[in-house]
């Protein structure tokens, strides 16, 4: 076993050098910070084109829909099943005209079938775990009796990522990794199943829990090879490290409120962890959830960089619009208040690649007692305080805020910290507080995220001074990586404002920039002559 250490003596040094061993996420597609809606199974190219349809009919913000395994034939991966889904590349790039992109579930078993051509040619190819004596080892899992990829093999994992094509040329945007830990319905793989270990031989014992994460890497290659485009992977199992690959969500949640309470800390130590991009079942995943539960999941996760409702069959429908009114405007107020702010998540992915999004208040305030154990508020990077209500019938709650001014998102008014205070919270109401001396960016509101259209932002100022440094690039290839995006540094202090393009290299700056401050908006338009803003 190796030990390392990390000394401090802050908790943010820690979490950076913890990064540095282990990776950073790199920054993701901008799409994939939007709303994403799931279910166990929406069935059919029809119950998809419909959603997507209500989606946009009722005005709910949404970036993606999930497809999980009943769009495969026979539960065989890499496949479609051709009665349910005949038309699934037609429909899928409908759905794109719509701003609508589809996720489609991948499990890593591999039907043992004589038909398939993914068997065959993973036999053929050795590609799978095998008993001692040789064999192919056996399972079985959604389609029956099925084999497990040697993901420790890099000839392996190259071959599940071309396999990805499939999904590709269908138009697939995402690849959503399940049953990687890896699951089978007749028990654990045997301690001495064979699998390999970047071309040693090795064990299931020695290879289990990373099983996951070489299945999300293999992915994460196969996508960015065949689209050129940052992949978006999201897996259930990972090990230190996953966030180069992956994001992940926290598996099959229950719809309760423990369990809602639960996802603060979970999400916050994913963060801790070197995991930022994760987010849990909203709504719940088993069990009914109810229109209050519903609501208040959505306003705790509101800002977890993953922001996807899912559930399971046979529970009942959580769409935004199954509960009828109230619960449909309030989810839309949230769904766009998550829209308004995108640009604070992907600013934080791209200029504080070792930090989390999502953090414990003893992130920043490690000296204060009274924030070592709190698990029901988070920040969002430094700035923004979010203390939802994770109590059944709670219309109230008790917000700690640490040392400083902190301004209340939604009133305006100031309020000195170090103290507790107690806070009106009805169903609709999600108590948010900005830290004085910050910016917010805000984005005009759209039902889906399409940079080529970005062409204004607004930052918005709370308390007296402050400088805010914003990213911009073309939000999903890796032209990125060779300097292809902006830096704007926005600045206030009173009534004045000012924003300077401090780097240039993405060909497309906002033409329009407003600077919001408590006395005056400030307009500024980009002179291209002079590459820079006037007001
Ligand atoms: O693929 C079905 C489900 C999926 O919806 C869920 O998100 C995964 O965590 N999957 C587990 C298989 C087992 C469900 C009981």
């Amino acid at each position: 076993m190796n030990y390392y250490l990390f000394a401090g003596p802050t908790m943010t040094d820690v979490a950076e050098a913890y990064t540095t061993l282990t990776g950073t996420t790199p920054l993701p597609q901008k799409w994939t910070l939007g709303y994403q809606q799931s279910r166990f199974s929406y069935a059919s190219e029809k119950v998809v084109r419909d959603l997507a349809a209500k989606m946009r009919a009722l005005n709910i913000p949404c970036d993606a829909i999930h497809l999980d395994i009943d769009y495969m034939d026979g539960f065989r991966v890499f496949t479609a099943d051709p009665e349910r889904f005949p038309q699934m590349k037609g429909m899928i790039a409908d759905l794109k005209q719509q701003g609508i992109k589809v996720v489609t579930i991948i499990d890593p078993g591999v039907k043992v079938d004589k038909q398939y051509a993914i068997y065959e040619d993973g036999l053929a190819k050795h590609a799978f775990a095998t008993n001692p004596d040789g064999t192919p080892y056996v399972n079985t899992v959604w389609p029956g009796k099925a084999v497990y990829p040697d993901f420790g093999n890099p000839a392996v994992r190259t071959w599940w990522g071309q396999n990805q094509q499939f999904l590709t040329d269908l138009g697939v945007a995402g690849v959503w990794n399940d049953m990687n830990e890896p699951a089978g319905f007749d028990g654990p793989i045997p301690d001495d199943t064979v699998f390999s270990d970047n071309g040693q031989p090795s064990t299931a014992l020695a290879m289990h829990n990373v099983f996951g994460q070489n299945m999300a890497h293999a992915t994460y290659d196969g996508l960015k090879k065949l689209t050129g485009k940052r992949p978006f992977v999201i897996s259930r199992a990972v090990y230190a490290g996953a966030q180069r690959y992956t994001t992940v969500w926290t598996g099959d949640n229950r719809s309760t409120w423990a369990h809602l309470r639960l996802a603060l800390p979970q999400l916050c130590s994913l963060g801790l962890s070197g995991i930022p991009f994760a987010g849990t079942d909203i709504g719940g995943f088993t069990s009914d959830t109810t229109a209050e539960l519903m609501t208040r999941w959505l306003e705790a996760a509101l800002f977890s960089p993953l922001l996807r409702n899912h559930s399971t069959a046979r529970s009942r429908l959580q769409e935004p619009w199954a509960f009828g009114e109230p619960t449909l405007s309030i989810y839309r107020k949230f769904v766009e208040l998550r829209y308004h702010l995108l640009d604070l998540l992907y600013d934080l992915f791209a200029l504080q690649p070792s930090l989390p999004i999502m953090r414990p208040l003893v992130l920043h305030y490690q000296d204060d007692a009274r924030v070592q154990t709190l698990n029901d508020e988070y920040l969002v990077g430094e700035s923004l305080l979010v203390a939802p209500v994770v109590e059944q019938g709670a219309t109230q709650r008790l917000v700690y805020l640490p040392t400083g001014d902190w301004i209340d998102f939604w009133t305006g008014k100031t309020v000195a910290g170090g103290q507790s205070i107690v806070v009106d919270a009805p169903l609709d109401h999600l108590p948010l507080f900005v830290k004085a001396g910050s910016l917010l960016p805000w984005r005009p509101l759209t039902q889906s995220v399409d940079v080529a259209t970005e062409t204004t932002l607004t930052f918005r100022c709370y308390g007296k001074a402050g400088v805010y440094t914003h990213y911009q690039d073309d939000g999903e290839d890796l032209a990125y990586q060779n300097g292809a995006y902006n830096l704007y540094e926005v600045r206030f202090d009173g009534d004045q404002a000012s924003v300077e393009l401090t780097r240039q290299g993405y060909p497309h700056p906002y033409r329009k920039i407003t600077v919001e401050t408590a006395g005056q908006d400030h307009v500024f338009y980009y002179v291209p002559e002079a590459r820079a803003y006037r007001e």
